[in-house]
């Protein structure tokens, strides 16, 4: 995601364990056994700070993916058992990666239904912010969406137009809407579009304590319906909170996105400008507009 950059990078840092392994596809062996006490208790104080905020925050399919996978609080789960929950549901396994893997290796991944975790978790003294994605991120962020058919044929969907935009030369383009919905992405629950309807399905939110109040309960940010051609010309923060988020109305929106021809799409989009992360356009249907306090102390560029 590093293209994207608005202030430094967060994506595109050494990887926690060092250099490139020696597997193409970026793969080691989780070595579950090899956690130690304290990193098992890294993982049980997010997990029991996340698991309290999210019920009422985080829509109905993520609470519910997160409740099948039955993740233990006292230990950093074995990908192998997460796996078997997770193929028996939507086909789809964990695989552990050292962090950050190259993108095509990435998208290779998605696009077989593995999902590349971070096999490291980050230390006590990260427990709000870090620059890769660690297991937490990862696990719970990530993997209880995938418990949910629709949203697992958009992830894999999303790694076949990878492959795809690559060689198009687009992948910035498509990385933003990763970005706005996979990780970011808020989703109005039962239909109601106002503020107070809305839920995070983004693991980046739903796995930070601090965003999670951020993106649904600020005056900050600005919440904007979702629209591909728009957010895919919409540049994005990696290193801070959003100021804007993008709020689909139900999964089968991204499923309907994931099969389309986005050529033309990309061809439109090339020729016009990019919109910088916090501008609310007038062709935008916004929930709510931010004051823009948080990131620009309430003055708009
Ligand atoms: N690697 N492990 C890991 N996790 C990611 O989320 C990830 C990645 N490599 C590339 C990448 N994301 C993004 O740059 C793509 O979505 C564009
Ligand atoms: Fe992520």
């Amino acid at each position: 995601m590093g293209e994207d950059a608005v202030k430094s990078e967060k994506h595109g840092a050494a990887a926690g364990d060092g250099g490139k392994p020696d597997n193409p596809d970026w793969t080691i062996d989780q070595g579950w056994d090899g956690y130690t006490a304290a990193e098992h208790h890294v993982w049980k104080t997010l997990f029991e700070r996340q698991g309290k905020l999210l019920p009422g925050r985080a829509c109905d399919e993520f609470i519910k993916g997160l409740g099948s996978l039955t993740l233990d609080a006292d230990r950093i789960p074995d990908f192998r058992r997460l796996s078997d929950v997770l193929a028996k549901r939507t086909g789809w396994q964990v695989v552990a990666v050292p962090g950050l893997v190259p993108d095509e290796v990435f998208f290779d991944h998605l696009a077989n239904r593995r999902f590349p975790a971070g096999q490291f978790i980050r230390r006590p003294d990260q427990l709000d912010y870090l620059e890769e994605p660690d297991v937490f991120h990862d696990v719970f962020g990530h993997v209880p969406m995938l418990m949910h058919p629709v949203f697992a044929d958009y992830m894999q969907a999303y790694g076949v137009g990878g492959l795809r935009a690559g060689k198009l030369g687009v992948l910035a383009n498509l990385a933003r809407v990763y970005w706005y919905t996979v990780e970011f992405g808020l989703i109005e629950q039962d239909g109601i579009e106002q503020a107070d309807g809305l839920r995070i399905y983004g693991s980046g939110i739903a796995s930070s304590h601090a965003e999670t109040l951020f993106a649904l309960d600020d005056t900050s940010p600005n919440r904007v319906r979702f629209d591909v051609e728009r957010v895919m010309r919409t540049r994005y923060r990696i290193d801070d909170f959003q100021e804007t988020y993008f709020v689909i109305q139900g999964f089968d929106e991204l499923l309907d996105l994931a099969w389309i021809d986005f050529g033309p799409i990309y061809d439109r989009v090339k020729g016009q400008r990019e919109i910088e992360p916090g501008v609310v356009l007038a062709t935008d249907r916004a929930i709510t507009r931010g004051t823009g306090a948080y990131h620009h102390g309430g003055k708009r560029a």
